[in-house]
């Protein structure tokens, strides 16, 4: 019921290779998606999902379990590679991504699949889900804690703001945002769209615990959730700095990639690339 209990680092980073796998044949297979903030969430996400996460596939509606937005919700076939791994559903259903009938459309739907908590895709929305969910818990006395991730890109969205002066009001500690720093939105270098400025000084400004972290590396993920977890008395920010399209070299740092799949002859090429 609870998370895997024994870090073993060398098997994550098979698995998100494994992720990176699976959401490049996804993507190609759908011939529609977001290739780019899936693949620098890959991490992130397997730490979150098979080391921090209190969730149990067989009993999805557990109350005290913990909770998990996708703020940024183009980045659904990361979502579901990570909810594929924690047993929500068969990893063989990842390849219906997008297909007329499948439970997997092409952004998360709490209607359709089983693990996803809130519909998503419209940007700026999730930090205000997670206040709620974590309030709830504290009115309650139970434990959950409310987990978000959110596109730096996605920060130019004024209710991501408010929701932060709202956590820190309540002192929301069971509430811990993760910001996917790849430093590109849709069409272009996040600083160059809107300059969001020093990103840890306005967090801390508003309240929050932050803490900065390299989002690739397994080891200071965790950590850095684990810290997340002992900070007492106010909400906590990771702000993760990542690649666009990590793991594949014509992807990275490109934000052509945002949004457009891999035909077969380049799928080809990045599958050898992640052996
Ligand atoms: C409210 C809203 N406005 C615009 C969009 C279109 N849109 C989809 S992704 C995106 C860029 C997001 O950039 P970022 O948050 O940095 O995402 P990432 O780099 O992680 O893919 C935009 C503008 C949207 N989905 N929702
Ligand atoms: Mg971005």
């Amino acid at each position: 019921m609870g998370h895997y209990t024994e870090p073993d680092f060398n098997k994550l980073a098979e698995i998100c290779k494994k992720m990176r796998r699976q959401i490049l044949m996804m993507l190609n297979q759908a011939g529609s998606g977001h290739p780019g903030g899936s693949l620098s969430a890959v991490e992130i996400m397997a730490v979150l999902y098979t080391k921090i996460m209190r969730v149990d596939p067989d009993h999805i509606n557990w109350k005290e379990r913990d909770y998990f937005f996708l703020s940024k919700g183009h980045a659904a076939p990361v979502f579901y590679t990570a909810l594929a791994e924690r047993g929500f559903f068969p990893e063989e259903e990842l390849i219906t991504l997008r297909k007329l009938g499948s439970r997997l459309q092409g952004h998360p739907s709490s209607q359709c699949t089983p693990g996803v908590d809130m519909s998503s895709g419209a940007l700026g929305q999730g930090l205000s889900v997670a206040n709620g969910v974590a309030l709830v818990a504290k009115l309650d006395g139970t434990d959950s804690r409310a987990y978000v991730l959110i596109g730096d890109g996605e920060l130019h969205e004024g209710q991501l703001w408010e929701a932060a002066m709202t956590a820190a009001h309540y002192k929301l500690d069971n509430v811990c945002a993760i910001v996917d720093m790849n430093r590109l939105c849709l069409d272009g270098p996040v600083d160059e769209v809107k300059s969001l400025g020093n990103l840890k000084a306005k967090f801390d400004s508003f309240g929050w615990n932050t803490v900065e972290v390299d989002g690739h590396n397994l080891e200071k993920v965790y950590a850095a959730f684990k810290s997340a977890m002992n900070t007492k008395g106010k909400p906590s920010v990771l702000l993760a700095s990542t690649i666009k399209g990590k793991g594949v070299s014509y992807m990275e740092n490109q934000v052509g990639w945002h949004g457009i799949t891999p035909n077969n002859e380049q799928l080809e090429i990045a599958l050898k690339e992640l052996i």
